[in-house]
């Protein structure tokens, strides 16, 4: 027995250390649900080996082991004590007790030493025990004893159960047809057989392991004066099987075997998570690429959208000019002479007849673009945070693991962040931005002070400084006796020169005023791209980290495989 162990030992070592490294993998991507079976597989491996009875209410389980062990120690059919799940072990006297919340008999029977069997109740009788059974036992068993009754075909419930146990517990299972005594001839006997193979062999995949025994027949051959009826039951097969052929080093290959299997299946579903977090991060960081690039075109749109407002405005400065022009054809005549020497009153003139229209309409245009701005920027502000809305669904990958909660809380975050900024964009800033642009233009254009003063003003007065302008050179020579001569170059000159004015006020202008409107969107949308650098680096790290991980538990699962051939 100790050369035995010590020949498996190592092995066992060396699958207790692989569990640690997925362990901490498991632990660091704080999946939860795995780290439950995780530990579970590290339980098992602790455990003595476990014979599990399995199988729906009445199908015989107690009464297997009963005639396994040639005595009544279970009690059979409708009795209060089925619904426990009792252990039997080996104790050098007969004894019975509840151990954290498990009922343990154990017997003087030696063939017991070395392994527990454990009798379930039937798996249909309440819900709650079907789970803690499937939950607690299944887990924990080395081999499982499937009993299906002879009396009627598998059920619903044996068939999911069946496939619980073998796609998430990969367990070795034994199915016991129990019952054979009800009958009549061999064929029968046969035809049953084969069905009842056929049936599980559709359910499981596989054709399985199948001994049709009698229980019944067993006990009464094993007690009573009727020794055949043990030969004719079956029973011989089972009992070589559990005591001979699941000897201490098969019992030990199995529980290796059976831990590795369990350990394979959890780093192919923790292979399987990462993946699909590291497809998730892919997929984000498209959107998050299609999203950006999806940006600019917006915003390429809205500065599209925004030359209607220039360009009104450009139409306003045409007519200006136009009006301009007839005013200083009207007012450089020899019949004005006079007139043309009083510089304010050509400015108020000029003011009341061509300025304060122009002046009130530009004044408008640009409210209207500044509400406009103002639009654009919430627009921008909201296709943000629709995307981290819908398009990065925080909800789309609840799975509990870490990843997906920081993903979802950062998502969360930076989505929150521009909804704030969103709340913040400040109208008035957006308009004092585009006003002083164009004050600043008007300033520069008709090198005119403006100081403090309001654009209308500002604009008056500079149109005002430009009429006297143009018209100014001529106070001095009207008084002059040539005036009458050389007057209609002048007014050709003044119109011309007036007429360049206003055409570089216009280009000056416009470019100022839609420069100043796509630095205000290029803020917002800085705002935005700021509010994706978060998330950027996060998915540069998971990558990272995910990657990594999933290189080790590929690398734990090629041993667990090595570990798994070797017992095989
Ligand atoms: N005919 C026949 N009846 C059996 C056999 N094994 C068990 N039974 C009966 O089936 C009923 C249920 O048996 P039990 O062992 O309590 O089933 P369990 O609920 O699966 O533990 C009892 O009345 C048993 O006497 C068998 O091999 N043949
Ligand atoms: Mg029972």
């Amino acid at each position: 027995m100790q050369i035995i162990e010590e020949k498996y030992s190592k092995l066992i070592l060396e699958e207790k250390a692989l569990l640690e490294s997925l362990s901490s993998e498991i632990k660091a991507l704080s999946y939860e649900e795995f780290d439950n079976k995780l530990n579970a597989v590290k339980e098992n491996l602790e455990n003595l080996f476990s014979i599990v009875f399995i199988g729906e209410f009445s199908t015989g389980k107690s009464s297997i082991i009963n005639a396994l062990l040639g005595e009544k120690i279970l009690p059979e059919g409708i009795t209060p004590t089925t619904d426990k799940i009792t252990i039997l072990r080996y104790g050098q006297a007969r004894e019975e007790q509840l151990e954290n919340g498990n009922y343990f008999i154990s017997i003087p029977e030696s063939r017991l030493k070395g392994f527990f069997i454990v009798d379930t109740p039937g798996t249909n009788v309440t819900i709650e025990q079907h789970e803690q059974i499937t939950q607690e036992f299944i887990p924990k068993a080395d081999i499982v004893f499937f009993v299906i009754g002879a009396e009627r075909a598998v059920t619903g419930s044996e068939a999911k159960l069946i496939r619980f146990i073998k796609e998430d517990w990969v367990k070795n299972i034994v199915f016991l047809l129990n019952k054979i005594d009800i009958v009549d001839s061999d064929d029968e006997l046969k035809n049953l057989i084969h069905y009842s193979e056929s049936e599980i062999e559709r359910i499981f995949k596989v054709k399985p392991f199948l001994i049709p025994i009698s229980a019944k027949l067993a006990l009464q051959g094993k007690k009573g004066a009727y020794p055949e009826l043990y030969s004719r039951s079956g029973m011989a097969r089972l009992e070589e099987y559990i005591f001979k052929t699941l000897g201490e080093e098969e019992r030990i290959k199995l529980k290796i075997k059976g831990s590795s299997e369990l350990a394979l299946n959890l780093c192919a579903e923790t292979e399987k998570a990462l993946s699909n977090h590291l497809d998730k991060i892919s997929l984000d960081t498209e959107r998050l690429r299609e999203f950006e690039s999806g940006l600019d075109g917006m915003k390429g749109e809205i500065l599209e959208n925004s030359r209607q407002f220039t360009e009104r405005i450009r139409s306003r400065l045409l007519e200006f000019k136009t009006r301009g022009i007839e005013f200083i054809d009207d007012l450089i005549r020899f019949e004005n002479v006079f007139k043309l020497v009083r510089k304010e009153k050509i400015a108020k003139e000029f003011e009341y007849k061509v300025s304060h229209q122009t002046v009130k309409e530009l004044e408008k245009d640009l409210e209207a673009m500044v509400a406009w701005a103002e639009r654009s920027s919430r627009t921008l502000m909201d296709s943000a945070i629709d995307f981290y809305r819908k398009s990065i669904q925080p909800e789309s990958l609840k799975d509990g693991t870490g990843f997906s909660f920081n993903r979802m809380q950062l998502i969360d975050t930076v989505r929150s962040e521009l909804e704030m900024r969103r709340k913040q964009i400040d109208p008035a800033m957006l308009g004092g931005n585009i006003v002083d642009s164009a004050r600043g233009a008007v300033a520069s254009v008709l090198g005119v002070q403006v100081g403090s003063l309001a654009l209308g003003a500002a604009v008056i007065s500079a149109f005002s400084s430009l009429i006297v302008d143009v018209t100014g050179i001529l106070t001095t020579i009207a008084i002059m006796a040539t005036a009458f001569a050389i007057l209609p170059k002048k007014r050709r000159d003044a119109m011309k020169e007036f007429s360049i004015k206003v055409d570089t006020l216009i280009e000056e202008l416009t470019t100022s005023v839609s420069s100043q409107f796509e630095r205000d969107l290029d803020g917002v949308k800085m705002q935005i791209l700021d509010s994706l650098v978060p998330l950027k680096n996060f998915y540069k790290t998971q990558q990272k980290k995910l990657t990594e991980s999933k290189r080790k538990v590929e690398e734990i699962e090629s041993k667990f495989v090595e570990i798994k051939n070797k017992v095989s």
